[in-house]
């Protein structure tokens, strides 16, 4: 079998005051003495790495790490060594001794967890040491935490179980829009012209999801109309992404000069989908001829503005573009055709789906050799400002 590099590998770290038994859970996780056990405070000093299939999860890597609250000169190494970890970190383990609780450290390194968006498991261990009522009492105290003896065989194999269910659910979660490509504390200009087509009162759902996912990830976002726009760019200096509604592209493109540019439907195809197939996709409209059947996919049943999209806007610009018709099915709904003699689907933004479901579908496709592309993707090449907006990807 080939070994998964250390880059592809899920980083689980343990963190915890010293004595809290995190060697001792490391060892019991990865079924080997590697890391040294000790009741003298500060016995880890380096962190202790090692590679492991958690079945039925994947390969990871389990790093042993030093006491948080080491005093003195070892303290600062201690602060400087965990930062290193962190950034290497894809899911933390909390460790805390249930004999022995001390929340101080654990709600300073929670803030890194939260600044480097790290999902965390907080573990209470050597909960033999409590009789039955403390524990009872510490688990009510701690709904969503995982309680340990480390040293128990038993324990462990439910650990696992339970390690894998949070870390299954946590994969699952859609991968950020945009934290790939802005790093933290860099700067993001939304810009929402407020026209007759905006609704009244509130913004729509995508402007509202990436000003969640860019507060989630420590990016500051500034939210602008494209008439204040040139001002508002004076205003706020470098920036790392100016991301419009598709209408003003062009108005916008104008303005931005050379800063990185592209819009929300391009944002969303990208994290819903794979930009490069539906890229491919644009590239076989070329091939169509009179005889082409075009399917346009939509996987929401209850959006009428969406649908319009679909049976009306795209049809019509995309006849126009080739300058004679096409024939278009158009279906709606939670299941995909198994039937795929099309010459292109075109499917919709799958705000209703989750990344791993779109992913399967373009893989059908792929399989049968029928292109595919995305509302976002087809609307942005026809109104000519696709280069333009995945020219940062
Ligand atoms: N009773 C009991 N003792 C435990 C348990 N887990 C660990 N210990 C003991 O706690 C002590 C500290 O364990 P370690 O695993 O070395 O703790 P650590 O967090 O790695 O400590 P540092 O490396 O110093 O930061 C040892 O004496 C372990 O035998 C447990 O579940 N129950
Ligand atoms: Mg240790």
């Amino acid at each position: 079998m080939i070994d998964t590099p250390l880059a592809n590998r899920t980083h689980i770290a343990i963190f915890g005051n010293r004595n809290s038994g995190k060697s001792t859970l490391f060892n019991s996780i990865v079924g080997q003495d590697i890391s040294i056990v000790s009741d003298v405070k500060g016995t880890t000093t380096d962190p202790v790495k090692k590679k492991m299939e958690l079945i039925p999860f994947g390969p990871v890597v389990f790093i042993d790490t030093a006491g948080l609250d080491d005093e003195g000169k070892l303290g600062e190494l201690r602060v400087k060594s965990t930062e290193k970890i962190l950034r290497n970190t894809d899911f933390a383990i909390y460790l805390h001794d249930a004999s022995n609780i001390d929340m101080e450290y654990f709600l300073e390194i929670k803030k890194s967890f939260l600044r480097f968006s790290i999902p965390y498991v907080e573990v209470f261990n050597k909960v033999d040491l409590l009789d039955e009522a403390e524990l009872i009492a510490l688990k009510k105290e701690h709904g969503g935490a995982i309680f340990v003896s480390a040293n128990n065989d038993a324990d462990i194999l439910d650990f696992k179980f339970q390690l894998t269910d949070v870390l299954s659910k946590n994969a699952e979660e859609d991968p950020s829009l945009i934290a790939d490509i802005v790093p933290y504390n860099g700067k993001i200009v939304l810009v929402v012209p407020i026209d007759s087509e905006a609704p009244k009162g509130r913004l729509i759902l995508p402007q509202v999801q990436l000003l969640r996912d860019a507060l989630d990830h420590g990016i500051k976002s500034y939210v602008l109309r494209d008439t204040e726009l040139e001002d508002g760019l004076d205003d706020i200096g470098e920036v790392d992404l100016v991301i419009t509604d598709s209408q003003a592209f062009k108005k916008v493109s104008s303005l931005v000069g050379s800063r990185p540019l592209t819009s929300f439907s391009i944002l969303f195809a990208r994290q819903k989908g794979d930009l490069n197939i539906y890229m491919d996709g644009i590239k076989a409209i070329e091939n169509l001829n009179k005889n082409s059947r075009v399917l346009i996919m939509e996987s929401c049943t209850h959006n009428h503005s969406h649908e319009d999209i679909g049976r009306v806007k795209i049809p019509r610009l995309l006849n126009k573009k080739l300058g004679f018709e096409l024939n278009y099915d158009f279906k709606m709904g939670n299941d995909f055709p198994l039937d795929l003699d099309y010459d292109l689907i075109i499917h919709c933004g799958s705000c209703m789906l989750n990344k791993k479901t779109m992913l399967n579908r373009i893989s059908i496709c792929v399989e049968n050799a029928v292109p595919i592309t995305n509302y976002g993707m087809i609307l942005a090449y026809l109104n000519n400002i696709l280069e333009k907006s995945i020219e940062i990807f």
